[in-house]
């Protein structure tokens, strides 16, 4: 084993394109995309578009600005949203939903990233002269500070029943809602079929260096393309990310089963150590929250020693990602990495 090199394990945002990649961005072919005519974007975006089975999509900078645009282009100023409590797009997307968009956004809790129906429903107002109305559910799946929870297909499906019924439109936050589809075991589409519009991303799990898409109706992502010009996201010789992007949705989805593997690996191996925990129950997918007794970030300087890196999410609370360049030996360098921590700060 090789144990000078940094496993970096602080998100799956982290990974470098592979040399397919490269290829793929030196042959692409290019136009300006804020014209309109790059036709390596007009691809990925077709493709997106299909594999989520909406009408049209757009390729944006970053995950923040495809639901930051979702919610601009489906909600006026002094709406109401609902919004899971631990949300990304209320927790870490700096108050933007209220920023650019002008929006109360209602906080429901959830049991591992799973909001109840009865609460939803109880949450959603009427807009009179003196409440907001609600217009929008927004989902996230799966669920990354709920620790990259799944949340099931008949779930999704009773959540769009009832927002269609009381005239609410849903935004998935669907940053790695292709782990929530090879973790199900369906296609992307089964999932986000139950939503209006739904955020990918292609730099987190699926390897692209930079970008994301918003998926929806035409109507929709034309008002969302106005969104990202405003917001100076518009981008010229896009396809040379693009290129990267295609390879990301055609290519790299299936192996994210490796990344939840060895995410359980991990988690089963150093549950038992003193000075840690992990809730087996959450370990879904591609992460691993571990709870810690000491504080976070004495963990975090420890295991850095041992060439791990990890993130601290809370003062007591860590979380390590997998991804496509974190392979068996790396994982089996993390785990003893753990064990030497927990010798020193049990
Ligand atoms: N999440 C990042 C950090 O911001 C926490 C990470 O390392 O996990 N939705 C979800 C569910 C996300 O986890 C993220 C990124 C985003 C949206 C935003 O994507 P970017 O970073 O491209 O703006």
């Amino acid at each position: 084993m090789n144990n000078s090199k940094i496993i970096d394990l602080r998100s799956d945002t982290v990974t470098r394109p592979t040399a397919e990649m490269y290829r793929a961005m030196a042959e692409a072919p290019l136009g300006d995309d804020v014209l309109g005519d790059d036709p390596t974007v007009a691809k990925l975006e077709e493709l997106a578009a299909g594999m989520t089975e909406k009408e049209a999509a757009v390729f944006v900078p970053s995950g923040t600005m495809g639901n930051q645009i979702a919610l601009a282009s489906q909600t006026q100023p002094g709406d109401a949203i609902l919004v899971e409590e631990q949300a990304h797009i209320l927790y870490y997307e700096v108050g933007a939903p209220a920023a650019l968009s002008g929006v109360v956004s209602w906080t429901l809790p959830s049991n591992r990233g799973i909001m109840d129906p009865a609460v939803i429903e109880s949450h959603i107002k009427e807009r009179t002269i003196h409440t907001p109305g609600t217009v929008l559910l927004c989902l996230e799946n799966t669920h990354n500070r709920a620790g990259g929870t799944v949340i099931p297909v008949d779930t999704m499906r009773q959540y769009y029943e009832l927002a269609r019924s009381r005239g609410l439109r849903v935004h998935l936050d669907g940053a790695r809602v292709f782990n929530a589809a090879v973790a199900l075991g369906v296609s992307v589409s089964q999932i986000t079929r139950y939503a209006d519009t739904v955020n990918i991303c292609l730099s987190k799990g699926l390897r692209s260096p930079v970008g994301s898409l918003l998926c929806g109706p035409r109507d929709t992502i034309e008002k969302a393309r106005i969104w990202r010009k405003r917001l100076g996201g518009g981008m010229r010789q896009a396809g040379i990310l693009a290129a990267c992007g295609i390879l990301s949705l055609t290519q790299y989805v299936d192996r994210l089963s490796e990344d939840h593997a060895r995410a359980k690996k991990l988690a089963e191996s150093i549950s038992g150590l003193p000075g840690v925990s992990v809730e087996m129950e959450s370990v879904q997918t591609n992460m691993c929250y571990i709870a810690t007794a000491k504080p976070a970030n004495f963990w975090v300087e420890e295991l850095k020693k041992h060439n791990l890196w990890l993130m601290a999410v809370g003062p007591n609370r860590l979380r390590a990602v997998f991804h496509a360049d974190v392979d068996e030996d790396d994982t089996a360098n993390a785990i003893l990495a753990f064990k030497s921590a927990s010798a020193i700060l049990a």
